[in-house]
Parts: structure tokens; sequence; C-alpha cells
């Protein structure tokens, strides 16, 4: 890993906003200063554009199976490619455990398929689905030897991923004494049961019904009780892809109580609302993601949220399924669900556009500054998920994962030009300001301008620390 000098842009992170020039050597940032001489060392111009820590992006599913035979079809290659061109140097994916497989086996299998494929640096947090006393047992040594330091526990889908109060307090428990944080997907998943049987047997099929057997009720219910656990457990909690405000209401009520309850959101809550589900014919299908997308009154008190820190980042929760059948030969597409709108494929696009959209709808929109834009997609998820100050910021000794971006250039979010293997975006047609020019993993130029530069394998897997989770 040799130098590279980049030159005259505008340094901003969570807190600082300056311009100067930034010398990289063996992949870490060697120094900053108003003025580096040049002296054989590749050389980028940055005159002009904004220079971001690289993206980080705590909540994807690359090549996951989400039942029988159904897999989301960004492999870690093409998922991976996808993010670093939208801005995002590192992910955190998941490991999830199949039940009677041990954790450390889930991370283990996980890691083998992301290792030669991954061209930005990654991460997991191990999914527990079967938790009992051996499971609970290797949970220290993933955390300090294997470099796991989260965990995430479903409150939905009975039957297949859901865990009871009781295990969630059991790990809760066992993860915090370590050190550790407990991620939740929190909704009532008994009673969102109920909802679908009961619509499924009223003969309500379409995809509209997905939106309603999710009542954001239940999603405040549950978030309210977690956090009560967590309480009981004295350890922080953490909740995935917060879209409804009953839920923030509940993170706010503990957070005011000296509660440590954090939480993320997600572009499609920011940007979309339940609307979508009145398009015409199977479209809506698109938008069957979990939580279901919101209205206009949620997605208000979101951006609320977001400028005074009741949530603290932003992930996308990139979950892809093809829209149309058989594009990739045996990955199974959204139409599963045509007759039946439980059995779509649960889940959205959106890795790539999450920094465009973030600028373009927060920074340029006036809802966040832009030292919170940074704060949102790469320092706090950094701090959150014990990678900071390797990665999250720009500073002497960090990784150089950097991203010089064009706060004035426009251009339109589109399947047709994205890097993922998905056939649609959520966001298609969307005229956007602001765009990832040129992306640097620890040094290495991967992205420049429409040309790819990275190599599958040149990620690399972060063991991430236990400490400085609390923001
Ligand atoms: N939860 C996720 O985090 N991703 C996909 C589907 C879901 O329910
Ligand atoms: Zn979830
Ligand atoms: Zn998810």
């Amino acid at each position: 890993m040799g130098k590279a000098l980049i030159k005259g842009g505008r340094i901003v992170t969570a807190v600082d906003d300056y311009v100067a020039d930034i010398l990289v050597d063996q992949g870490r940032i060697e120094a900053i200063a108003r003025e580096i001489p040049a002296e054989d060392v590749p050389t980028y111009d940055a005159t002009g554009l904004m220079v971001f820590p690289g993206g980080i992006d705590v909540h994807v599913h690359m090549e996951t199976p989400m039942g029988n035979d159904i897999y989301t079809c960004d492999t870690f290659e093409t998922g991976t490619k996808s993010a670093a061109f939208g801005g995002t140097t590192t992910i955190v994916d998941f490991a999830q455990q199949f039940q009677g497989e041990s954790p450390k086996a889930a991370l283990d299998r996980r890691l083998a398929a992301a290792e030669p494929q991954c061209s930005i640096d990654y991460g997991f947090h191990v999914i527990l689905t079967d938790v009992n006393s051996e499971s609970l047992a290797e949970l220290p040594d993933l955390i300090t030897q294997d470099g796991v330091s989260s965990f995430k526990l479903y409150m939905a889908y009975p039957g297949v991923l859901m865990v009871d109060d009781a295990d969630i307090y059991r790990t809760m428990r066992k993860v915090g004494t370590h050190g550790g944080m407990v991620n939740l997907h929190a909704e009532n998943g008994v009673v969102i049961q109920a909802l679908i049987e009961e619509a499924l047997e009223q003969g309500n099929t379409s995809p509209k019904y997905h939106m309603l057997t999710r009542p954001q009720l239940m999603e405040g219910e549950a978030t309210h009780r977690v956090i009560r656990i967590a309480e009981l457990a004295e350890v922080p909690v953490y909740i995935v892809h917060l879209s409804a405000e009953e839920a923030l209401e509940a993170v706010v009520e503990a957070r005011d109580r000296g509660i440590h309850a954090f939480a993320e959101t997600c572009p499609h809550y920011l940007f979309l609302t339940n609307e979508e589900y009145d398009r015409p014919g199977f479209d809506a299908a698109k938008f069957v993601m979990t939580p279901p997308l919101r209205d206009h009154k949620c997605q208000h008190a979101l951006w609320r949220g977001l400028k005074f820190d009741d949530l603290q980042l932003v992930a996308t929760d990139h979950c892809p399924f093809c829209f149309n059948e058989n594009r990739f030969g045996l990955l199974k597409s959204k139409q599963l669900g045509k007759d039946d709108f439980s059995k779509i494929p649960n889940g959205a696009p959106g890795v790539e556009f999450r920094l465009p959209l973030l600028y373009d709808g927060g920074v340029h929109g006036g809802r966040i500054t832009l030292n919170r834009f940074v704060q949102l997609t790469s320092t706090a998820p950094a701090k959150m998920f014990g990678m900071f100050p390797q990665k999250g910021t720009i500073a002497v000794g960090s990784d150089a994962d950097l991203v010089l971006f064009d706060p004035n250039e426009r251009h339109t979010l589109s399947a047709d030009t994205h890097h993922s293997n998905v056939d649609y975006s959520l966001f298609e047609g969307r005229e956007v300001q602001g765009k990832v020019k040129q992306v640097f993993l620890r040094g290495e130029l991967i992205v420049d301008g429409d040309e790819w530069h990275g190599r599958a394998g040149m990620g690399q897997y972060l063991k991430r620390s236990a400490s400085g989770r609390i923001l």
C-alpha cells in the first residue's frame, strides 16, 4: 500500500469543516496540513469538493437466506461494489444462527462467503435465533476474540426468527456483562401474525395488507417493552430500522430518563410514505419491507429525531429482492407474493443511495447540518459499533477511507445506473443534489467517477471492539 496525496479538499467530519491536504501512507492518514508538498506521490485534486470519512452502513443483508430457497439478490461482491459507488466503505452485515447451529459456526460460515468477495471493509452482527445455555456460553469469546460486539434478536416472525422476552433478557445480561450491545427488531410478532391470518381469511391478499397488518402501535409497543427489559437488565439497547412515531416516543422517553436506548432509521422512512402502497397492480410489492412505510407524521418525527439526536444514525437495511421473476436463475423474486402479500420476500434495496439522499434531503434541504450528516452516516456508526477511531473520521492515524463529494452536481437515482443486482430502485427517477465522485478505501482509489477500480477480496474483516459503544 503506497502513498497518496489529496489536495485542497474541504474536509468535513462530525465536528470540523476546513480546507487542507491529506497525506496517506500504508492505508492510513499520515498527515493533514494546509499545504503538503507533493514529491513522487500520486496526487488527487479535491479543489471544490467536500471530503467525508467513508460511509459506514451497519445494516445490510448480502446473499442472505430469507426462507425456503430465497436469497437476497446481491452477493457480497455486487453488494459491496454498489455500496462503494454510494460512498460507503464499511458495512456491518449479519451472521444468522440457524436452529441448532452454534453462533460461532454461523459467523465462520458468513466469513468464508464474504472474505473472497468483499471490496470494502466489513463486520458482522450475529443474529441469535436459538437462545440456549450453549449459545449464550459462546458469546463472551465472540465479543472479546472474534470482534463481534453486537447481536441481533427478532421480536417478530414467530416460529421462524422470534425469540421470547425471557431469551431477550438472558441475552442482554450475557452480552451486556461483556460490553456488547443487543440490536432489536422491535415489533409485536404474535399480534402481527394474528392480523396477517385475519387479513388472509377475509381474502385481503394485496401488497397493501403488508402495511395494514404491521401497525405502528405494535412497533411502539415492542420498542417500549424491550427498552424496559434492557433497563431491568442494566444494558444499552439499540433498535434497528425504527419507523413509527410511537416507537420513537418510547426511545425519547427512555433517553430523557438517562437510559442508554439508541436507534437507527433508514432512508426509505425518511423519503417515502405509505402512499406507495396505493400504486396500481402489484407494483406496491417493491415497497414491501419491514417495518412498512409510514405516514407523513412519522416522517416528520423521524427527521426531528435525527436533528436532536433522539435517533443516532441512518443505515439502509439493504435487503434486495428482484421485482421480476428469474433474473438470476434460482433466486426468487417479489412475484412469489402475487396472490398472497405474506409471501412477498420482505426487504428493499438502498445501499448505494444513502449518502446522496441524506445529503440532498438533509443538508441541501436544510433539515440537518453538514457535520450532523457525517455523524449520522459515518461517525456514529463507527462509535456505536466499536470501529472508532480506525473508522468514522478523518484524523491522523485513522484508515484513509475517504469520499470526495461534489455538493453541487445534480444527478438522477435509477436502477439503470446503479451497481446492485436488483432490478428496481425505491427512488427511481428522483433527482438529487450532491454526487460521490471518488472513493478511497484505506488509501486506494476504488471508485473514480463511473469507473470501478476496486477488487473482490480487497475488503478486510473488522474485529470490532466492545468499548466505546456509548455515544
Ligand atoms: N428485518 C430486517 O432487518 N431486514 C429485513 C426484514 C426484516 O424484517
Ligand atoms: Zn428487522
Ligand atoms: Zn434488516
